[in-house]
């Protein structure tokens, strides 16, 4: 599939973002200044990127407990972003979600998630709506490994079919959940494979490879999208970091993550890609301009303000 060099150049700033914020939050966890748990999406970003370059406003996404990428691969404004994670009042949520619960329903971002197979159900809930109101839309939940055995997820996904729901699946394996091997609990040794039980098509991809996602994904949407019902990818890819900020990420060791970071770094590998039709200059100017956005966001969201105490209780209940 042949893509535009503005789609390219865009895709490539995306999956940049993704790598400053993310590196540059591996550094600001360590003052002390941020509270609750942050889990780094870094090694994954081609998934995030791949998929939701196919999706417009109109379309929803949920997400995981690792959910900046995702947040920022649908469009989420990087200052709210990072004001959020610092529980500041300018952030996207006034600062009460923090990291794992990021949400932005301007974007479609039904939001972040600290309940492991939380998505999907939610998923199919924006995609029954987006069926009944005939807006066009299709909803489309990330999940990790460890969240596809999930009771929920696979209640989510037979619900889908039976409904006929424009939803897709898409299951982020990168090979462990906290620390238990997905070799180990996937019983089927196949994510993508249990679609078929389910009764909806499904693709494995190499997660790593943005232009592999984008193309499957492009895919999977179209059948959503078209009303030929819901459809499962399986994307695979390496976590750069420990499963938390403050984990010691001793699943692997050095030699084995120093082997996945040289070879399996999916902004390197996009950039072998594209370097000779884009030029090493445009890609090294998307480097700075990503670093200088992620330096401004930390200084307007260390100068924020935290919620008054009167905000206690706002945006907690809903009314309808
Ligand atoms: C329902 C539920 N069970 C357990 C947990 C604790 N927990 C948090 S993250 C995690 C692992 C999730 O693994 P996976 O879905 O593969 O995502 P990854 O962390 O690999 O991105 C677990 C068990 C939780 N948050 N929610």
């Amino acid at each position: 599939m042949q893509l535009t060099e503005q789609q390219i150049l865009k895709a490539y700033k995306k999956m940049r973002d993704i790598r400053e914020f993310e590196d540059r939050l591996h550094e600001e966890n360590t003052t002390g200044d941020i509270a609750g748990f942050i889990h780094l999406y870094s090694g994954e970003e081609a998934i995030a990127v791949g998929v939701c370059e196919n999706l417009t406003d109109k379309d929803y996404i949920t997400s995981t407990h690792r959910g900046h990428g995702h947040c920022i691969a649908k469009g989420c404004d990087i200052d709210g972003m990072m004001a959020e994670i610092f529980g500041k009042y300018d952030g996207l949520c006034h600062g009460k979600g923090g990291s794992m619960h990021i949400a932005d329903l301007n974007k479609g971002m039904l939001g972040a998630n600290g309940i492991v197979g939380g998505g999907p159900p939610l998923a199919i809930g924006a995609a029954l709506s987006a069926k009944t109101l005939k807006t066009g839309g299709i909803a489309l939940s990330f999940t990790g490994d460890g969240g596809s055995n999930q009771g929920l997820t696979f209640e989510a996904m037979n619900m889908a079919v039976v409904l006929k729901l424009p939803v897709v699946f898409v299951f982020e394996n990168n090979g462990f959940a906290e620390g238990t091997g997905c070799d180990y609990a996937v019983g089927s040794k196949d994510i993508a494979k249990r679609a078929g039980g389910f009764g909806m098509p499904s693709t494995k991809v190499d997660g790593t490879d943005f232009f592999a996602v984008y193309e499957v994904a492009h895919k999977a949407i179209e059948h959503a999208r078209t009303g030929k019902g819901p459809y499962v990818i399986e994307a695979t890819a390496n976590r750069f970091y420990g499963h938390f900020e403050g984990d010691p990420g001793l699943v692997l060791s050095k030699e084995e993550l120093t082997e996945i970071k040289k070879n399996y770094d999916p902004l390197v590998i996009f950039r072998q890609k594209v370097e000779e039709q884009i030029g090493k200059d445009q890609l090294d100017k998307i480097d700075l301009e990503s670093k200088k956005a992620v330096e401004n966001a930390v200084i307007k969201a260390r100068a924020a303000s935290f919620p008054d105490i009167s905000e206690l209780l706002t945006d907690v209940y809903v009314s309808y």
